[in-house]
């Protein structure tokens, strides 16, 4: 028997329908996805070729290369190890620890804590992809850096980003993306991002309430808004696992509900990657979709929203 936990509160309280439900029924559940994935339509304007954006539309990831010239690279390198050298931001509530080495594992925000970063954040050979894959203006909604150092980096498990954007920011479509841009070579050995490919076609509902401030532990180990084994197991016997390797430089694009994660990092050399999370300005967050308060700012922006670039500028 499938319980309903909280649906009749949120209609009480008014709020639009919740077209992905999760993390409210006793069992897993999947559903199509009800959002396109490329949202605009007009090919001549497209700053990708029709076969990288048919590449998208089908798997929900693809690669783009040769962005940045060697000194942009150099450039991002020398500041993530000067961030990650900086005591004062160790102490930050951006920053999360490893839960068993203490090392830093992520550091969010960055986008604000460093104006190199803050630049490539809002450098237009991004933005104007992101504006034309989600055929809207744009602003940041997650930015962080990923260390996963060497002998030590954990792994970050399964899991649809939209999922937990939706239940626990108020995400209301699939309407946004992240951008990941290589800042060490990331191969087979030291837990690159894994991938299933068109896995972004299928919402899975997870089964588990979310705790109080559960970003508090999800960051470091992601318990909830977690797909169940059956999900997964269909989910890769249909379309595999893609190792998404590269050379630092390189971006990597998926969509919000593409099914990833990166197992553990036992090599000497780390696996430290920026994300860019962009999401369309019509897709702003609101109140999550599940009971709890809302994250804080530097997880989920919703204070000061504004497009970071007008999709008329050339
Ligand atoms: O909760 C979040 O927003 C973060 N969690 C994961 C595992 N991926 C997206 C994001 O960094
Ligand atoms: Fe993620």
């Amino acid at each position: 028997m499938t319980k309903q936990v909280g649906l009749f509160n949120k209609e009480l309280l008014g709020r639009e329908k919740d077209d992905y439900p999760s993390r409210i029924y006793q069992e897993p559940k999947q559903c199509r996805r009800q959002d396109p994935v490329i949202h605009s339509h007009d090919h001549e304007k497209a700053p990708l070729d029709k076969a990288l954006l048919d590449h998208y539309e089908k798997n929900g990831f693809l690669f783009l290369d040769h962005l940045f010239d060697e000194d942009e690279i150099a450039q991002m390198q020398i500041q993530m190890q000067t961030l990650r050298d900086d005591k004062r931001i160790k102490d930050r509530e951006e920053s999360i620890t490893e839960a068993r080495s203490g090392d830093i594992r992520s550091v969010f925000d960055v986008h604000k804590l460093n104006n190199s970063f803050n630049k490539i954040a809002q450098d237009p050979r991004l933005i104007r992809v992101a504006e034309y894959l989600l055929g809207d203006q744009v602003y940041l909604h997650q930015t962080r850096l990923n260390y996963k150092p060497g002998f030590r980096g954990q792994e970050f498990y399964w899991h649809s980003d939209f999922e937990t954007w939706h239940v626990e920011d108020g995400m209301p479509r699939m309407r946004a993306l992240s951008m990941s841009i290589t800042l060490t070579p990331n191969d087979h050995n030291n837990g690159p991002l894994l991938v299933i490919p068109g896995s972004h076609h299928t919402f899975v509902s997870c089964v588990g309430e979310t705790p109080e401030e559960n970003y508090r532990s999800s960051l470091k180990k992601q318990n909830v808004g977690v797909p169940d084994d059956q999900s997964l197991q269909n989910m890769v016997e249909a379309a595999g696992i893609t190792p998404a390797i590269g050379q630092p430089g390189r971006v990597i694009l998926f969509d919000c509900n593409l099914m990833h994660g990166s197992n553990g990092n036992i090599s000497p050399s780390p696996r430290s990657n920026l994300f860019l999370v962009y999401n369309a300005i019509s897709n702003r967050i609101s109140r999550p979709f599940g009971q709890q308060r809302e994250r804080p700012e530097y997880i989920a922006a919703r204070g000061t929203i504004k497009p970071l670039k007008s999709i008329f500028c050339t």
